[in-house]
């Protein structure tokens, strides 16, 4: 019995001293220690020792017990220190290494541009309304006036969803359902995103963007066209800006203008800007063609009105002089980064 004793410590010294972790320790306490343990074990195989030899057979038992004890114990400091400091090493908190930069949002250029458009006609009276972008084939052409057979109807111009949902070619779609909705007077602007096939290049995305505007009320002339959109381009390229206006066509004006400011990158007298005439076409517009008018249940021989389309990408790559209309859809944080504060 004696040398199971002394087997038992050699065997338990020499398993401790081999232990690495505090849950191999709580399995050694437990395989030697515990209730089920090998030295409860040997007190229970008491009972075989001849009687004069138990006193100093369980002293001897209990001696190992209080050794190991207090081996288990000098391991577990050892080791719970020896976790600790491979811890510490593991967190380890440079205070001396650079921050990581907080960097801060800004408004994409559009924004910027379409900000500043908003501004100008609420300070003149305008109120900003919003349009689906899923439109039908009634307030994207017919209430327009647009002909069955026009070009802009075509497949290969307007992208279809069905027989007659279609993504919206210009937000005028929105300010048709205005006019149904409201009475006169009515003077709002309507921005939004524009689809049309067209194939990508430097000036031409699929995507893009328009501000429409529509003025409604009795009394309503060619005047009224020329003065509001002669402060809006003072405003936008600086009061020195010539303006003129050149007749064109759209099938829901008559009659129907576009719109030249002078080049502000040569002042008028022709460079690469400007192609060499002096002037830059920023928007359509015109008199509010009867028929619009009438399908919209307003009474053309009450009121009259004037409507005009700004293309915003254009308005904002001529601003700040972007070569290709893509880098707006890119969101190219380098890109985007130049336009913040
Ligand atoms: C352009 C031309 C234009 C309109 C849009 C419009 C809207 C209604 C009634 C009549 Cl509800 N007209 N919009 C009128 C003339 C021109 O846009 O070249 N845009 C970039």
């Amino acid at each position: 019995m004696k040398a199971q004793v002394e087997s038992l410590r050699t065997a338990a010294l020499g398993a401790l001293a081999e232990l690495e972790t505090l849950k191999e320790l709580e399995e050694f306490r437990v395989r030697y220690l515990g209730k089920k343990g090998e030295v409860t074990a040997l007190l229970r195989g008491m009972g075989a020792v001849p009687a004069e030899e138990r006193p100093a057979m369980g002293q001897l038992i209990n001696q190992l017990r209080s050794e190991l004890e207090s081996a288990l114990e000098a391991k577990e400091t050892a080791l719970s220190s020896l976790q600790k400091a491979a811890q510490l090493k593991a967190e380890t908190l440079d205070v001396t290494m650079p921050g990581k930069a907080q960097t801060t949002g800004g408004l994409h250029p559009l924004n910027i541009v379409l900000a500043d458009l908003i501004d100008i006609f609420q300070s003149m009276g305008f109120d900003v309304v919003d349009g689906p972008e899923v439109e039908t084939d009634h307030y994207c052409f017919e209430a327009l006036n647009v002909p069955k057979d026009h070009p802009a109807r075509d497949m290969q111009d307007t992208f279809y969803l069905g027989e007659n949902l279609l993504l919206r070619t210009q937000t005028s779609a929105a300010q048709i359902r205005t006019m149904e909705q409201r009475k006169p007077p009515i003077r709002i602007i309507c921005p939004g995103r524009v689809f049309r096939a067209d194939e990508v290049d430097a000036t031409h995305s699929p995507v893009f963007h328009q501000v429409e505007g529509l003025v409604v009320d009795k009394n309503i002339t060619m005047c009224d066209l020329k003065g509001v959109l002669e402060q809006f381009a003072h405003e936008i390229y600086g009061p020195d800006t010539k303006v003129r206006f050149r007749p064109s066509f759209f099938p829901f004006t008559e009659p129907s203008v576009e719109v030249d400011v002078s080049c502000s990158a040569c002042g008028g007298t022709g460079c690469r800007v400007c192609k060499g005439n002096g002037w830059i076409e920023i928007l359509g517009a015109g008199m509010v063609h009867p028929n619009v008018l009438a399908g919209c249940g307003i009474d053309p021989e009450v009121y009259s009105g004037f409507a005009f389309g700004i293309g915003l990408d254009r308005l904002t790559t001529t601003r700040y002089k972007i070569s290709d209309i893509r880098l707006l859809f890119e969101n190219d944080q380098r890109f985007l980064e130049q336009f913040n504060g």
